[in-house]
């Protein structure tokens, strides 16, 4: 008797969703808080956002990355993984917006420390204010060091290079590798999306997709407190992330 009872109370929770946690965006606690290596006496600031969005003059020549606060290069050609082409004959294109922003740090090239708007009246430079970072100060930029530098290739260093990683500038075309249906539902799994982008109603791998495509942000959330930065709850414990897309 116990038990059943136990089992319908499991029941009751995994239809609420309640049963599994989905990741909390808490970025001051994360290392993406910037400002805890910025110094305001060295022409640093203590704001956290800023490091990526604006309210005012940002960067809007880039799309799914909203109010960014930093110049970013769309005309850098980054080598592609497999050479433009998957196993299954998918085509790679060119990292997407959502994958340049993140790469207008990540590239290993960029100044992690260079926004468009500085905090404080004024102080706007579409090509970049340098601020303090990891006592920079104001003059030089601060760059990716090699083990976070995905835009570089791992073994070469050569720059811009994305061939060393897993794909993305990707359509997600439902069967290929062992693709789960988009309308797959992935806050039961653990997942946190960013609204309901593919407008199905609930979250979905649809919302996990840039303009169709996989892009970083699939994977990763900037702004979530949780195992580098990912999606899902736990990171990828069990190689949970990789089966919620590739029904492997
Ligand atoms: C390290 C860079 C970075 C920092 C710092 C950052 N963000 Fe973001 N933010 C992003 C990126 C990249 C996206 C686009 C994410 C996507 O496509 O899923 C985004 C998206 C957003 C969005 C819209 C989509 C969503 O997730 O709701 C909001 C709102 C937002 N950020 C608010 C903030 C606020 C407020 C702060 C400071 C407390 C902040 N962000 C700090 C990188 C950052
Ligand atoms: C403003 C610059 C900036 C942007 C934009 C940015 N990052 Fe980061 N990221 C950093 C810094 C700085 C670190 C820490 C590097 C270090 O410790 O030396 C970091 C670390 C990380 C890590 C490693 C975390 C860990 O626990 O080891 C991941 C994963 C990551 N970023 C993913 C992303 C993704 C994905 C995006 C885009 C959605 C992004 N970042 C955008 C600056 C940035
Ligand atoms: C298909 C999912 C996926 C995509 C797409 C993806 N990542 Fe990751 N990323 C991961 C996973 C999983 C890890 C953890 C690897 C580990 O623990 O070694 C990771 C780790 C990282 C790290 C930490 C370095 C490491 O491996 O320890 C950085 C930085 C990072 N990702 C940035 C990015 C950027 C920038 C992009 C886009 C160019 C991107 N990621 C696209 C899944 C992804
Ligand atoms: C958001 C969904 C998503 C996640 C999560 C994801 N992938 Fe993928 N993956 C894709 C897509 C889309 C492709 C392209 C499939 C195709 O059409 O060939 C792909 C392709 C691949 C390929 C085949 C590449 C080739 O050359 O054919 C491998 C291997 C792979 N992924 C491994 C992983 C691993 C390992 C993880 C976890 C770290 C992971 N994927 C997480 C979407 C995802
Ligand atoms: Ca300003
Ligand atoms: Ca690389
Ligand atoms: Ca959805």
């Amino acid at each position: 008797m116990k038990k059943r009872v136990a089992a319908v109370l499991i029941t009751t929770l995994g239809m609420t969703g309640l049963a599994s946690s989905v990741p909390v965006e808490n970025i001051a606690a994360t290392i993406h808080n910037l400002s805890n290596y910025s110094d305001p006496a060295r022409g640093g600031t203590n704001e956290i956002c800023v490091f990526c969005h604006t309210p005012h003059y940002s960067n809007n020549s880039i799309g799914n990355a909203p109010l960014w606060n930093k110049p970013v290069s769309t005309s850098i050609t980054f080598t592609v993984y497999g050479g433009g082409s998957t196993l299954a004959n998918t085509t790679v294109g060119q990292p997407g917006d959502a994958s340049r922003a993140c790469l207008s740090c990540h590239d290993g090239v960029s100044g992690v420390n260079v926004v468009i708007n500085a905090p404080g009246s004024g102080n706007i430079n579409p090509s970049g204010v340098i601020l303090d970072y990891r006592s920079s100060g104001t003059s030089s930029l601060w760059r990716m060091p090699d083990s976070f530098a995905i835009g570089k290739n791992y073994s070469t260093r050569a720059t811009y290079d994305l061939s060393d990683d897993h794909p993305v500038g990707l359509e997600y075309i439902p069967g290929r590798a062992g693709l789960a249906s988009k309308d797959k539902r992935i806050d039961t799994l653990g997942w946190i999306v960013s609204g309901d982008i593919d407008g199905n109603g609930y979250p979905s791998i649809g919302d996990l997709l840039r303009n169709g495509k996989v892009e970083c942000t699939s994977c990763h959330n900037p702004h979530v407190n949780g195992v580098r930065f990912l999606r899902v709850d736990g990171g990828n414990s069990g190689s949970q992330l990789c089966l919620t897309c590739h029904e492997k």
